[in-house]
């Protein structure tokens, strides 16, 4: 394929004295404050751009430091407003004038958005819609480009063994289809003349990884028994399939597709798939512990091979009304297009995780997950 490859260290398109913005997250921390919002921020920075975040009022924000909370310090100026109301999007437009805009705001957690489905919806489909039409009412739409996180989550019930660009889609949750119609959005929006791309990143972790998703749960829990503090891991479907990368990866993926001369939609992926219970096990091994499983279904336990103590256990509770139980994506388009490829591998991932969780433990810089029922 004969295709232009732009290189993080090329100058096509200018990074110096850009401005971007970046949409908060409303739940699972995915914005400017979160976990890719503050990879973003960190890589925008320093590129040289001015950032802007576009943060939601919560009081969770303020019990944090704000060195974590911004990412990048002082280099990044928050405004307070919300993908729920379109006058805040058409200031803070206004005000921050940016050249790109990355848009997280998300409510990200897929369990949770069966039970809060109407809002999911308007967050995470109707949200994209406003800041797309923002941009138009402002008559910035020939300048501003325009990145959807859109999520693997879109090919659902999977079509094919391998999903890429092609594959169609297939969602199983509110969620899902929610950032379906936030994709079909962007590409009605991109078919109008606006350089508005989809990235369909496939999953991302990280130390700043939500402790409610499975991989953080996970990670901390070890942390937390290998501190002597907690015993027992408990989760839901042990054998649903996900493909993890780690976030500093895919937000460097998110930038090269806003560099690109045409805009596009691309899939980031590792290419890797493994289930929640391989990412037990590994998390475990980091800290000396294997784990043998013993049981069926709900009552299935996970024990110490060595001890017989029991280290993790299921709760039906915790399984969605549907799951995606198998996500394997193709890199290749943006390999080939974009010249990406993640660095950083499963087991380096894993490593990462349990260590950061380990290390705040000791230093006191942990911090405890929100009061409320298990995600
Ligand atoms: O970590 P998860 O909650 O992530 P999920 O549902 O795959 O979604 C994440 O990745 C998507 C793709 O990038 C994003 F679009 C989305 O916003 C989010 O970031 O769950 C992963 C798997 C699921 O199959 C779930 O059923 O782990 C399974 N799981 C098993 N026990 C659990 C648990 N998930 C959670 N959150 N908590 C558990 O106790």
């Amino acid at each position: 394929m004969a295709r232009r490859l732009v290189a993080l260290t090329e100058r096509s398109y200018q990074s110096a004295n850009k401005t971007a913005l970046i949409t908060d997250s409303h739940h699972g921390k995915t914005g400017a404050d979160g976990q890719d919002g503050s990879y973003l921020c960190e890589l925008l920075v320093g590129q040289g751009y001015t950032v802007h975040g576009l943060v939601r009022h919560h009081s969770e924000v303020h019990s944090q430091k704000p060195s974590r909370r911004m990412g990048t310090g002082a280099a990044v100026q928050h405004h307070y407003g919300d993908v729920l109301d379109p006058f805040s999007l058409i200031k803070i437009l206004r005000l921050a004038s940016p050249d790109e805009v990355y848009h997280l705001a998300a409510q990200s957690h897929v369990g949770l958005s069966f039970s809060t489905s109407s809002y999911t919806s308007d967050v995470d489909a109707l949200g994209t819609l406003r800041v797309l039409e923002a941009i138009v009412a402002l008559g910035m739409e020939k300048r501003v480009r325009f990145y959807n996180a859109c999520s693997s989550e879109v090919f659902g019930d999977v079509k094919e063994r391998v999903q890429n660009e092609n594959t169609p889609f297939n969602p199983r949750s509110p969620y899902a289809v929610s950032k379906l119609y936030s994709y079909y959005t962007t590409v009605n929006f991109r078919d109008q003349g606006v350089f508005a791309v989809n990235g369909i990143l496939f999953n991302h972790e990280s130390p700043r990884r939500g402790m409610d998703f499975v991989t953080r749960k996970i990670s901390r829990a070890v942390a937390l028994i290998h501190h002597g503090r907690r015993c027992v891991l408990t989760l839901g479907n042990l054998n649903s399939y996900r493909d993890w990368g780690h976030a500093r990866d895919y937000v460097r993926g998110m930038w090269l597709m806003m560099q690109q001369p045409e805009p596009e939609d691309f899939v980031l992926a590792t290419g890797e798939t493994h289930s929640v219970r391989k990412f037990v096990e590994e998390a475990f091994r980091m800290i000396g512990i294997d784990i043998e499983w013993r049981g069926k279904g709900v009552s299935e336990v996970g024990v110490d091979a060595s001890t017989g103590r029991l280290l993790v256990q299921t709760d039906p509770a915790l399984y969605r009304p549907l799951d995606v139980g198998y996500l394997h994506g193709s890199p290749q388009k943006a390999k080939e297009v974009l010249g990406w490829k993640p660095e950083i591998t499963f087991q380096q991932l894993v490593r990462e995780m349990v260590m950061a969780d380990i290390r705040a433990l000791e230093d006191g810089s942990d911090l405890r997950a929100i009061e409320g029922p298990q995600l």
